[in-house]
């Protein structure tokens, strides 16, 4: 890392102790960033790196509720305002026991390179709670949910803060939550949350857009190299709202899928995973992936294990952070890997990102692969303000253009900067250039 920039990550490190997942998120974006400022040396001078590390506004609440025998349960809830450079603030809410500070503020930190990389005009934030909704009610949820709005009500809106989903938040929480918010504010602003229901402001494609995406972004990757989807052999991680139409999405391009988890396990099935008994399974009754191998024969699963020991020539983690490591990565490697999507948030630890690079394999990071999802609630914000919904093929076409565009800029920064192919290099570079101009520009705030 760039001397210079290396001072600057130690402070940051130092101000923020015990936050693990932060510091790897700005230590891997601070290793692309030395050329940069060899070109702009007037961005050290604006401290815009120290900046960026800085949340605009953090916020810590707590989240009382009662679950279904009256006893009284209390979480945490976090809102990080990291960057409002490019657009009100935007990012998803992500519910898991694991959630605190340092898993908000990697989330937040790369959402607004993430964001700036879209085109889309959208700052960078993220929130959540340590709730886990597995096994709890539909009406526990509900008034989680209730509660948690109660508070974050007064920090968000249309034009200063869009939060969306994440694990654990999908389009029941949306539901829950846009509710409250329009019974406490009495407005129905259809702007202040994205991932909403089709019959009210939702946008088509933004259920499938982040797994249709990185499935997109992988495809031209591969057409870099001649290549393409048809006849891969794919292996996803995960099974939830990303993993799920991932895996559709690389099916119509003619990929064979032979295998998805959750965190119990994993499946393996030789003939293709039945991406609609998968929906039954995962989305119509939420149980686990077990339920899918008892009904579907020639299915083996396998309870703990990791599903990174299936052999791919494409893999596309989409489960969560830290899920794929130097090991794993090895073995894929020497095992046939062309080619890693990331559908995830930094699902590759930086073992797993050195062993893909420097073995040839096409490795594209999640800030660029997986950002089909939130340009896609860009899209359902831009009908949501013009009161209009376009249809699937118009918005999916969008979603496409998007994705192209966003490979092209990975892709071309890389070449700028002396090293083709380098992806990460590309998406760290291109996104920090857009929201650095506009930092500038805006003067010291
Ligand atoms: P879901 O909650 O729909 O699904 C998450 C999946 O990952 C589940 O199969 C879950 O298994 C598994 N998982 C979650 N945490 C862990 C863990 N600690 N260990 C092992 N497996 C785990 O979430 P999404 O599909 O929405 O999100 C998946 C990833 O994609 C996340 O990294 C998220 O940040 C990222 N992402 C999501 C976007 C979106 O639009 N939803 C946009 C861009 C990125 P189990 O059910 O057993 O918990
Ligand atoms: O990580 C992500 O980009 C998301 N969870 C989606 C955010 C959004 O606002 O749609």
């Amino acid at each position: 890392m760039d001397a210079r920039l290396e001072a600057i990550r130690n402070t940051v490190l130092a101000r923020n102790p015990g936050e693990a997942e932060f510091h790897q998120a700005v230590t891997e974006v601070f290793e692309s960033l030395g050329p940069v400022h060899d070109r702009h040396p007037e961005l050290l001078e604006a401290a815009i790196l120290e900046r960026l590390c800085e949340p605009e506004r953090q916020i810590i609440f707590r989240v009382p509720w009662t679950d279904d025998s009256g006893r009284v349960q209390i979480n945490r809830g976090f809102r990080v305002e990291f960057n409002s450079a490019l657009g009100p603030y935007k990012g998803g809410l992500r519910f898991h026991p694991s959630v605190y500070l340092g898993i908000v503020k990697f989330l937040g930190f790369e959402q607004i390179f993430k964001n700036a990389l879209t085109g889309m005009p959208i700052g960078g934030g993220k929130g959540g709670s340590d709730f886990d909704p597995r096994g709890r009610s539909d009406a526990e949820v509900m008034r989680f949910c209730q509660s948690f709005m109660t508070e974050l009500y007064r920090h968000i809106g249309e034009y200063t803060d869009v939060p969306a989903g994440d694990i654990g938040v999908g389009s029941r929480e949306i539901g829950y939550l846009f509710g409250q918010y329009k019974r406490i504010t009495n407005r129905y602003e259809s702007g202040v949350l994205t991932g909403k229901g089709m019959s009210w402001g939702g946008s088509l494609v933004r259920p499938e857009a982040t797994g249709y995406g990185t499935v997109i972004f992988t495809q031209e990757m591969l057409k870099t190299r001649g290549s393409s989807f048809d006849g891969q052999r794919v292996v996803v991680s995960g099974s939830g709202n990303v993993a799920i139409n991932a895996i559709a999405k690389a099916q119509t391009l003619g990929a064979s899928v032979v295998a998805c988890s959750d965190s119990s396990g994993y499946i393996v099935d030789e003939a293709g995973i039945d991406v609609a008994l998968l929906r039954e399974v995962k989305e119509v009754e939420r149980g686990r992936l077990k339920d899918y191998a008892v009904r579907r024969p020639g299915v083996s699963y396998v309870e703990a294990g990791s599903v990174w020991d299936v052999d791919a020539t494409v893999a596309l983690p989409c489960a969560t952070q830290n899920e794929l490591d130097g090991d794993a990565a090895a073995r894929l490697v020497r095992n046939g890997l062309v080619a890693v999507g990331e559908g995830a948030n930094m699902p590759s630890t930086r073992d797993a990102v050195s062993v893909f690079q420097d073995s040839g394999v096409l490795f594209g990071p999640g800030k660029a692969a997986n950002a089909g999802g939130v340009a896609t609630s860009a899209l359902e914000m831009q009908q949501n303000a013009s009161r209009d919904s376009w249809s699937f093929e118009h918005t999916e076409q969008r979603l496409t253009e998007i994705m192209v565009g966003i490979h092209h800029r990975c892709a071309s920064t890389a070449d700028e900067y002396g090293d083709p192919g380098n992806y990460v290099l590309g998406a760290n570079i291109g996104g920090f250039v857009k929201v650095a101009d506009a930092m500038l520009a805006q003067g010291l705030i």
